[in-house]
C-alpha cells in the first residue's frame, strides 16, 4: 500500500496530467506526485465491480439479522485516506459523497488520529458521560474552544444532540416552550397545563404549528417528518401533525436567462408562507416557528436567491415566529462560508441553527430567549457524545489551518465551471448545474439514467449521491483540492460518455 500512497502537495494552480497504470489505476502524473505533500493516494484504483464478491458475501451474512437493500457496499475504513474510500475489494475510490455530505477533513486525517490514539483522552473515548448532568472537566474549555468559536452571529447558546433528526426534534421543542412562554407572558405552566399535557389534551398540549416548505427534509423522527417533504418512502404509513406546508421556490435555469420568472415565483413562494401564517393564527392554530434548509438538499438541491431567504426572515420576524435554519448538510464549511445562510448577508439570520454530519456532533446555536429556564425540559441521556467535540476542535484547527474554506471556494469554482461544461457538451442528459463552493449538483435526463449513471461512475472509482427524482449532488469533503476536481471532472465526464 506505501507505493500507492504519496508525499507532496499539489500548487493549486498545476492540473494533473492523469496517466491509467499498468494496473488499472488512474494516476497524476509523476511530476505532479513529487510534489503532494498530504499523505493521500493518487487516484482511484478498481479491482471489481462495486459491490465485489467480499462486499457481496457479507450483504448475505448481515441479511439474516438486516435489511441490506440500502447497502451500497462494505468499506475498510483502515485503508481509506483522504478523498477516497477503499472497500473490502481492494476498491480505491474518489469519494464525492462523503457518508451522505459526513467527513469533513478526509478519511483517517492524522489530527484526529492523533485525538484518538492520545492516552490524555481514554477516559473520554472509554466512558461515555451524560452530558447533561455528569460533564467532563474538559465540557466547558471544548464547547467554548470548539463549536462556540464558529457560532452563526447572533446566537450565543449552543446545545448538543446525537444526530440531526435530535438536533431539530429538540430545537422544535425549544421553540413550542418559547412560543407558549411568550404567549402567557410568564414560564410557569398552571396546574390545568401540567396534568392535561400528560394525557395528551390541551391545553398542556397546545395547538401550535410549524411552518415547512415542499421539498424539505429535517430528519425522519416523528416531530421532523411532521416537516420533511421530500419522498412517500420516508412518510408513508406515519401519522404526523397537520402542519402548513409553503411552496419551495421552483427556479429555472440557467439563472441569468430567467431573472424575470424566478424572481416571480419567489414572491409567489414568499407570499403564500405570508398567508398560511396568517391563515392558520386565525384558525387558532398559530405558527410558533418557521424552518427551512439554505438549500433544499435531500428534495434536489433546489436552490432560491439570498434575496428570498432575506425577505422570509423577515416575514417570520413580523408574525412573531421563531426562525429555525437547518444546516445538518448545508453547515460546515462545504458552501464556501461555515454556515450557508452566511451568504445571505443579514445581521439576524436566525433564531436557531441546527447541524450534524459534518460538525460530527449534532445539535443547535439558539439565541438565550430559546433556552428553557428550568432543568429537564430538552434532555436526554447522552445530548451528544463528548468525543465528537473532541474530533471537531480538530477539525476547527485543521480547517483553518490548512485554509480549507479557501480550498473550497477554488475547487467549488472548478466543480461547477466543469459542470457548466459537460451539460454544455452533453445537453440530452444534464442540465440545471447549480452550485455554492463544492455544494454542488446537475440534473440528469430521467431517474434511470441518473441512477445508472452513478453506477457507471462508481465502476470507474467515483462515488456519488443522487437526491431529488433524477439529481447527483456532490458532496466533497473540505479537503478535496482543484485536483481532486478535475479528477473527479475526468472520471464523471467518461461516465457519461458511456450512456449515450
Ligand atoms: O434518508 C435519510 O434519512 C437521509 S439521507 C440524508 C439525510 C437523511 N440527511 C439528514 C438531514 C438533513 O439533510 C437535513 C437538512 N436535516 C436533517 C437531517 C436529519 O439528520 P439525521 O439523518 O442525522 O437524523
Amino acid at each position: 500500500m506505501a507505493a500507492c500512497l504519496l508525499r507532496g502537495c499539489l500548487s493549486s494552480s498545476l492540473r494533473p496530467s492523469l496517466l491509467l497504470s499498468a494496473s488499472g489505476c488512474r494516476q497524476a502524473s509523476e511530476a505532479v506526485a513529487r510534489v503532494m505533500e498530504d499523505v493521500e493516494y493518487t487516484g482511484p484504483c478498481m479491482k471489481t465491480e462495486v459491490p465485489g464478491p467480499i462486499s457481496k458475501s457479507l450483504s448475505k451474512q448481515l441479511e439474516v439479522v438486516q435489511n441490506v437493500l440500502q447497502v451500497n457496499f462494505f468499506c475498510d475504513y483502515d485503508e481509506s485516506r483522504g478523498n477516497y474510500l477503499v472497500d473490502v475489494d481492494g476498491n480505491r475510490m474518489l469519494d464525492v459523497y462523503t457518508q451522505i455530505a459526513s467527513i469533513p477533513i478526509g478519511y483517517n486525517h492524522p489530527a484526529l488520529t492523533k485525538i484518538m490514539t492520545d492516552p490524555m483522552n481514554l477516559g473520554a473515548f472509554i466512558n461515555r458521560p451524560a452530558l447533561g448532568m455528569l460533564p467532563p472537566g474538559k465540557y466547558p474549555e471544548k464547547l467554548l474552544g470548539g463549536l462556540m468559536s464558529v457560532a452563526p452571529r447572533g446566537l450565543g447558546r449552543v446545545q448538543t444532540m446525537a444526530c440531526g433528526s435530535c438536533s431539530n426534534e429538540n430545537a422544535y421543542k425549544a421553540i413550542f416552550i418559547w412560543y407558549r412562554n411568550k404567549q402567557r407572558g410568564h414560564n410557569i405552566p398552571s396546574q390545568e397545563e401540567e396534568r392535561t399535557s400528560v394525557i395528551n389534551q390541551g391545553p398542556g398540549c397546545p395547538d401550535l404549528t410549524l411552518l415547512s416548505f415542499m421539498g424539505g427534509f429535517h430528519g425522519r423522527t416523528l416531530g421532523c417528518l411532521a416537516t420533511t417533504h421530500t419522498k412517500a418512502i420516508q412518510k408513508v404509513d406515519v401519522p404526523t401533525f397537520d402542519w402548513p406546508i409553503a411552496p419551495y421556490p421552483q427556479l429555472r435555469y440557467p439563472l441569468e436567462e430567467h431573472q424575470r420568472e424566478n424572481s416571480q415565483e419567489e414572491a409567489r413562494c414568499l407570499e403564500q408562507a405570508e398567508d398560511l401564517i396568517v391563515k392558520w393564527a386565525l384558525k387558532g392554530r398559530p405558527v410558533a416557528g418557521v424552518v427551512i434548509e439554505p438549500i433544499q438538499a435531500e428534495g434536489g438541491d433546489n436552490h432560491a436567491s439570498f434575496d428570498f431567504y432575506r425577505k422570509l426572515r423577515g416575514i417570520a420576524k413580523k408574525h412573531g415566529c421563531a426562525f429555525l435554519v437547518d444546516e445538518v448538510q448545508t453547515g460546515g464549511g462545504s458552501t464556501g462560508k461555515f454556515w450557508a445562510h452566511e451568504h445571505w448577508g443579514l445581521d439576524d439570520p436566525a433564531d436557531i441553527v441546527s447541524f450534524s454530519k459534518k460538525m460530527l456532533t449534532g445539535g443547535y446555536f439558539l439565541k438565550d430567549e430559546f433556552q428553557p429556564d428550568k432543568p429537564f425540559r430538552i434532555f436526554n441521556t447522552w445530548l451528544g457524545d463528548h468525543t465528537k467535540n473532541l474530533f471537531l476542535n480538530e477539525v476547527i484547527k485543521v480547517i483553518r489551518t490548512e485554509n480549507l474554506m479557501e480550498e473550497v471556494q477554488r475547487s467549488g469554482r472548478v466543480m461547477l465551471q466543469g459542470l457548466y461544461e459537460l451539460q454544455a457538451k452533453y445537453p440530452h442528459l444534464l442540465s440545471r448545474a447549480r452550485g455554492l463552493g463544492t455544494f454542488c449538483a446537475v440534473d440528469v435526463r430521467d431517474e434511470d439514467t441518473r441512477n445508472s449513471l452513478l453506477i457507471k461512475a462508481r465502476n470507474k472509482g467515483l462515488v456519488l449521491g443522487g437526491c431529488g427524482t433524477s439529481s447527483i449532488r456532490f458532496r466533497p469533503a473540505l479537503v478535496f483540492k482543484e485536483r481532486h476536481a478535475h479528477l473527479f471532472l475526468d472520471i464523471f465526464n467518461d461516465a457519461i460518455a458511456e450512456l449515450k
